[in-house]
């Protein structure tokens, strides 16, 4: 990996554990939120829920790092928000830490069965409510951190294998349930061998973060997903996407590539930069496999290679 590229990664992984951290103050009474205001402010972005549903609002949109939640409110209790929250994907890993009136240790006990991380009696005491808060900002922050760093292909910035296999199962899932396509687009540089030998292994590198940006930009939608396969391939997922238009967006994404003109003289079927692509799609079912889908669009990448590369085959 080039060195600037390596020492903006590392930038950007450090400032991840040093950003400001968010936090969500959820609680009935205006002159408990006021209390923890107070206590936060200064250091974190705060932000302000009166009931439950308020609080699950907020968290679906734009879930925060921590959250101090009251047990009792009208409406929906802090316990039963809590479970919401850790029964949704999206907001399942963020801390929520109770604090509440009572004191008893059954109450404690609910609290931390729903999926409480930690429990604080009112009144607080502004030190041990901080140092609290603290922990679990710097856990939550550092597991951030730890997916980023497991689910990323470093040099690329795109979702690597073991993302793309999670996110793989998902949609499988989702077009089986509705009955819909998934497409899978496999592409591979061609000539790349060349590429490395011609230019150095460095240059090859930057090449392939400029295809996996190229492959950002033509596959936009929520449901796409882009991963690096390995080496120098490439796996898009298309998820209710028939066969027709995951070829036409393969096609849009080959002479995309070839607009960028990245020069590759050795190259034996342009001066530029190409990728060879093989399309496959399916309606799954419980017969199918997921395996037989990624190994149908790799032959109909050999075949594009076969039918002289720099091009698509489905
Ligand atoms: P084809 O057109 O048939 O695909 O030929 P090719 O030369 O691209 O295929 P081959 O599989 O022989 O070579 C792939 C090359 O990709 C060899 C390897 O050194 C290079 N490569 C794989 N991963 C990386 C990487 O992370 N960085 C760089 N610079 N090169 C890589
Ligand atoms: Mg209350
Ligand atoms: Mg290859
Ligand atoms: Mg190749």
């Amino acid at each position: 990996m080039p060195i600037s590229k390596y020492l903006e990664a590392l930038q950007d992984n450090l400032s991840m554990l040093t950003r400001r951290p968010r936090i969500l103050i959820v609680d009935d009474q205006a002159i408990n939120i006021q209390t923890l205001y107070q206590i936060f402010s200064e250091d974190h972005d705060v932000f302000m829920a009166t009931s439950g549903q308020k609080a699950l609002e907020f968290c679906r949109q734009n879930p925060p790092d921590l959250i101090l939640m009251d047990i009792i409110m009208p409406g929906m209790d802090g316990l039963e928000v809590c479970q919401h929250l850790k029964g949704e994907e999206h907001t399942a890993d963020i801390p929520v830490l109770f604090v509440t009136a009572q004191s008893d240790p059954d109450e404690e006990s609910r609290a931390l069965m729903a999926g409480g991380m930690d429990f604080i009696s009112k009144p607080v005491n502004p030190d041990v409510v901080r140092a609290r808060v603290k922990t679990h900002i710097t856990l939550k922050l550092q597991r951030d951190l730890l997916r980023k760093l497991v689910y990323t292909d470093p040099l690329t910035g795109l979702a690597n294998r073991r993302s793309f296999d999670d996110s793989f199962d998902r949609e499988w899932r989702h077009c089986q349930r509705y009955g819909k396509s998934l497409a899978i687009l496999m592409l591979d540089i061609d000539y790349f061998k060349k590429y490395n030998d011609h230019y150095g292994h460095q240059e090859g590198d930057r090449c392939l973060a400029a295809v996996a940006a190229c492959l950002q930009a033509n596959f936009g939608r929520p449901h796409d997903v882009v991963a690096r396969f390995g080496g120098e391939e490439f796996i898009c997922l298309m998820s209710e996407c028939e066969l027709t238009s995951a070829a036409n967006k393969a096609e849009n994404l080959r002479h995309a590539m070839m607009a960028m003109a990245i020069p590759h003289v050795d190259s034996q079927v342009a001066q530029v930069v190409t990728l060879s692509m093989g399309v496959a799609s399916i309606v799954p079912n419980d017969k199918h496999s997921k395996a037989a889908l990624i190994a149908a669009a790799d032959a109909k990448l050999y075949e594009a290679k076969n039918n002289g590369r720099n091009c698509v085959a489905s």
